[in-house]
């Protein structure tokens, strides 16, 4: 990253703020799951002057004048964009995920229909109906959740959606999550849906980098290359490594019933200087060297979940097969709460977010677990060494209330961070 030379001169209080966030990034551990370092050309694109540009409509379809070549940057992202996800439809104009959910249940959906989602409080997402979020205040969703008991315990419970979709006959069917650590095949849900004449829509805000690296299924195609989702929303700032916004990919029959939602339906002025930073991104992870990195990213996941192990702590589900890791923390201390434990970490220089584990007898603020993700470290170089020394860190701040011990590891994590800076020329 550079530093803000010219904000500095103009405006010393937001450029020192700058500073001593890049200085955070720097200097303690970032497994925040949706979190990630992007690269510099991201970054620039981000800053360019198409954020001037007012551009409402779509390429050749403008309500504005002087849009040559902002059409140009955006189709080049489309198109990008449909060469990665394989996809027949792309729109890459959603501010954030939640509007790319927001546009495709306005394109799917009409006010009160019935909508199947996974429980907020076993891994889905605020938009996935939640009744303080504008989903559940709209539509009538239903939640199914996982396993709580054996075989595959916290497994996503695939005969508990096939019963409530047979009962309440949804509309459309929700997948993906923010915070479930297992694979969610595609093929299965699809059949449940044509059951019952459900639309499918996959939220893939946490793992659009794994299937743009072919380390999770492309949820837009059944193992059979037949039609599996037929929404796929994703975010671009996580495992994708882009800026942050999202997008939307589909078959192209529902392409212009998700134009019209997206704009004029729920935006305005698309931002195309995060459209040219998306495009960039999508351009990265069509490189080879993208696959490697989501190979690791699962690896490291996986090395830090079986340490974590080691060290007392229960993986919810057993274990992971993406970029992230749900922690409960009752095994190892009954009292240690997520709350406490994100604190202490935090003092440390470790950085995450509590998370409810599933059938969670603590409150979302306070909850039982915590969710820790590695897209951000393995961007970084780290590999499978230092996710053992990431979990023994955490055990050692969270074995001791100890202010002592916050301090001495907080200097071991600025230590391992020096070894592996955010890259700055990738
Ligand atoms: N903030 C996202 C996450 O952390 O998963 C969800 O919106």
């Amino acid at each position: 990253m550079s530093s803000p030379e010219w904000l500095r001169s103009q405006d010393p209080e937001v450029a020192r703020l700058i500073e001593e966030e890049e200085q955070r990034q720097r200097s303690t551990l970032q497994l925040i799951a949706s979190e990630n370092f992007t690269s510099r050309a991201v970054m620039e694109a981000t800053g360019s002057v198409l954020t001037n540009k007012y551009a409402e409509g779509y390429p050749s379809r403008r309500y504005y004048g002087g849009n040559q070549i902002v059409d140009q940057v955006e189709t080049l992202a489309i198109e990008r964009c449909k060469r990665l996800f394989k996809a027949p439809y792309a729109n890459v104009q959603p501010h954030a995920g939640a509007n790319a959910n927001a546009a495709a249940y306005l394109a799917l959906l009409e006010p009160r229909d019935a909508v199947l989602a996974m429980r907020l409080d076993q891994g889905g997402h605020l938009t996935h109906g939640s009744p303080v979020n504008f989903s559940g205040q709209i539509y009538e969703f239903v939640s199914y959740g996982v396993r709580e008991t054996d075989p595959n315990r916290e497994w996503l419970d695939l005969d508990q959606m096939r019963q409530l979709a047979k009962e309440q006959r949804p509309k459309l069917i929700v997948v993906g999550a923010t915070a479930y650590s297992r694979i969610i095949e595609i093929d299965p849900i699809r059949e449940i849906a044509d059951e019952v004449g459900a639309l499918v829509l996959f939220d893939a805000a946490h793992v659009a980098g794994l299937i743009a690296a072919g380390v999770y299924p492309n949820p837009l195609f059944t193992s059979a290359g037949d039609r599996g989702a037929d929404v796929v929303t994703f975010t671009t700032h996580k495992t994708l490594r882009g800026p942050r916004g999202a997008a939307i990919v589909a078959h192209e029959d529902l392409g212009k019933r998700l134009d019209k939602a997206v704009f004029p339906g729920l935006q305005g002025g698309p931002l195309e200087h995060a459209i040219a930073a998306k495009a960039v991104a999508f351009a990265e992870a069509l490189e080879p060297s993208f696959a490697d990195y989501g190979r690791r990213v699962v690896e490291n996941a996986r090395v830090l979940a079986d340490a974590l192990t080691s060290e007392g702590f229960r993986i919810v589900s057993g274990g992971t097969d993406v970029h992230l890791l749900l922690v409960d923390l009752r095994d190892f201390d009954p009292d240690l709460d997520g709350r406490s434990a994100q604190d202490r970490l935090d003092r440390s220089g470790i950085t995450c977010n509590r998370n409810q584990i599933p059938f969670d007898p603590r409150s979302p603020f306070v909850t039982s677990g915590l969710r820790l993700g590695t897209a951000a470290m393995t961007t970084t170089g780290m590999a499978r060494d230092q996710m053992k020394t990431v979990a023994s860190l955490i055990s050692r701040v969270l074995r001791t209330d100890d202010g002592a011990t916050c301090d001495e590891v907080r200097h071991e994590v600025a230590d391992l961070c020096r070894s592996f800076p955010p890259p700055s020329e990738r």
